[in-house]
């Protein structure tokens, strides 16, 4: 399962509206086949793994991230695929939480006498599928807050602009991350003030998350790098856009954070990289609207600065705690990353 986990990350970023999933086939003791779901569209992981096991795969077992699906969407379902090449035996992570699905495939596979265990691996699972969990089952992306502070908790100095935080080793994490989410969001006010690309750099076959710009007036500058044909403003009803679509930037009207996230839905968008800046974040954080948190942190002190989060009228006892806190060395900087709400 750690292999087919390892073979759906390779779909990460591609794959919404559907999830990364993976599939290793294991016969006679030796991986015989392995599959990921490339693109939404393309075959699921299991067609790819069993064109690659052929003949071997009768008799074998079967590894996949998600439960084989049982409908016909744009892809026939995989569970009869899995019957009618002969599997013995699969092993699933996570079930699919599609309605269309939810359970069937298992009950599918059971019927047709292949031994069915579930939930190998599952936290892991569906921590790799939270962006297509939550457009399932909340109609909105999973929204991880990225951020870099110093030791005393600042993410920048007073009144200047970028400047890095963090090594070039957390740095780069960042880059990983830009390829497997599916978007990358900032606020207008870190567009002014830093003007971002938002690009992924120095990932081999890596690919560039598709910005959004929290920005009510309109007020992104034709010139902004992060302002391609694609990008994504989210403004106001009544906010005057024409400068912006004449450059090809897709217009989101919404009132409130909820339904714009609602309509990134409708956009395919499955996850967000929010990277900046503090207002934005507070405004959503304040709505519950922060799903994860990526934290780093650098061994140094600025004594002023800029808090990752401005807004919160929290005392201690309410302070919202992480789940499933993990912390991990990198360089000179702690990285420390868990959940805010359940997935
Ligand atoms: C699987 N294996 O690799 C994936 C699954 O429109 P379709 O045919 O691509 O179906 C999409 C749905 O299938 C998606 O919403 C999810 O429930 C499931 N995805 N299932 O057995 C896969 N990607
Ligand atoms: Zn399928």
């Amino acid at each position: 399962m750690a292999q087919a986990l390892r073979e759906a990350a390779r779909g990460l970023g591609r794959t919404a509206p559907n999830p990364p999933v993976g599939c290793v086939i294991v016969s006679g003791g030796e991986v015989v086949g392995r599959g990921f779901h490339p693109r939404a569209g393309e075959p699921h992981a299991e067609v790819f793994a069993l064109r690659g096991a052929g003949e071997r795969a009768r008799g074998g077992a079967a590894y996949v991230t998600l439960e084989p699906c049982s409908h016909f969407g744009r892809t026939p379902p995989c569970a009869d695929a899995l019957i009618a090449a002969g599997i013995a035996r699969v092993v699933v992570a996570a079930l699919d939480p599609n309605p269309r699905v939810a359970g069937r495939g298992v009950e599918r596979l059971r019927a047709a006498g292949i031994e069915v265990t579930v939930g190998v691996q599952e936290p892991e699972a569906v921590r790799q599928q939270a962006g297509f969990r939550s457009l399932v089952t909340r109609g909105r992306p999973w929204v991880v807050y990225k951020y870099a502070m110093t030791l005393d908790g600042k993410v920048a100095a007073v009144g200047e602009g970028s400047g890095a935080v963090t090594s070039a080793q957390s740095r780069a994490r960042v880059m990983q991350w830009r390829n497997e989410l599916d978007a990358i969001a900032v606020g207008i006010g870190t567009v002014l003030s830093d003007d971002p690309a938002l690009t992924t750099r120095g990932i081999k076959d890596g690919r560039d998350p598709r910005p959004v710009i929290f920005d009510r007036q309109a007020r992104t500058p034709v010139t902004a790098r992060a302002l391609r044909p694609g990008t994504i403003i989210v403004t106001s009803p009544g906010a005057e856009t024409t400068h912006l679509e004449e450059v090809g930037a897709v217009i989101v009207r919404a009132e409130a954070l909820p339904d714009a996230l609602g309509e990134l839905r409708e956009l395919d968008l499955s996850s967000l990289l929010l990277e900046g800046g503090p207002r934005l974040a507070s405004s959503l954080f304040a709505e519950c609207l922060v799903d994860e948190v990526r934290t780093f942190i650098a061994p140094k002190l600025l004594g002023a600065g800029l808090p990752p989060l401005n807004n919160a009228a929290y005392s201690m006892t309410d302070a919202r705690a992480l789940r499933d806190v993990q912390l991990e060395a990198l360089g000179p900087d702690l990285l420390v990353t868990g959940l805010l709400n359940d997935i």
